[in-house]
């Protein structure tokens, strides 16, 4: 098989391994597990790709990076029209925007966050602007999910894929009072026979 998916528990490529559910396309997952005290990926990954991340993928030996980048690259070579509105509209405009919205700007004050947690006290002064952050993105994601339950259309769409690792995160984080809509978004995504499959072969994904 020449899909291959270099997988870490609890991680992004979580979102991947759905994707590659949801297409049928087919693939093998390679296992990496965070190490218990640092949680960090092991070095293993280095030897994939020099930044030692995970997702990353081998199709054909051409080794990919960027969940963004990877989901577009999937749906276009594997996911045979679907997952993607059709180009030339506006809808496939609004799905790029949110596609990259989810790693290039919802992540940022999450990062920050899980950063600043670890020092306590010293960061008391980044607080309220990582706060206003945060609440600035979430708040967005919540007013623009549509009465269908997606960010785009009336069906799941790779953005919804990719929009779904930050919405987790806020749910995570206690915040689907604050969230409800966002939080409905998750049960959905959960839901779904894909998703649970992805679970499935992913092992170990946040206690869910
Ligand atoms: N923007 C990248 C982020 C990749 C990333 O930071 N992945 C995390 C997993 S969620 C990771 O590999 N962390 C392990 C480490 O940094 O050692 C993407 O979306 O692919």
């Amino acid at each position: 098989m020449s899909l291959i998916v270099h997988h870490l528990n609890n991680s992004r490529s979580q979102r991947i391994l759905w994707l590659l559910e949801e297409i049928g396309a087919a693939y093998d997952i390679k296992y990496y597990d965070r190490d218990p005290i640092t949680n960090l990926a092991p070095s293993a990954l280095i030897a994939v790709h020099p930044l030692g991340k995970s997702p990353v993928i081998e199709d054909d030996g051409r080794v990919i990076t960027e969940s963004g980048a990877i989901t577009e690259y999937l749906c276009e070579r594997h996911g045979g029209g679907h997952l993607v509105p059709e180009r030339g509209t506006d809808d496939h405009t609004t799905h790029l925007e949110w596609l990259h919205f989810a790693e290039g700007s919802a992540m940022t004050p999450i990062l920050l966050r899980l950063y600043t947690a670890r020092i306590g006290e010293a960061a008391a002064v980044l607080e309220p602007r990582i706060a206003q952050q945060l609440d600035s993105h979430f708040s967005y994601m919540e007013d623009r999910l549509l009465p269908s339950g997606h960010f785009i259309g009336d069906s799941l769409s790779a953005a919804d894929i990719m929009l779904s690792f930050p919405a987790e995160i806020a749910i995570m984080q206690g915040m689907a009072p604050r969230y409800p809509k966002l939080a409905d978004f998750v049960n959905r995504c959960h839901d779904r026979a894909a998703w649970r499959r992805a679970r499935d072969k992913g092992g170990a994904y946040y206690g869910y």
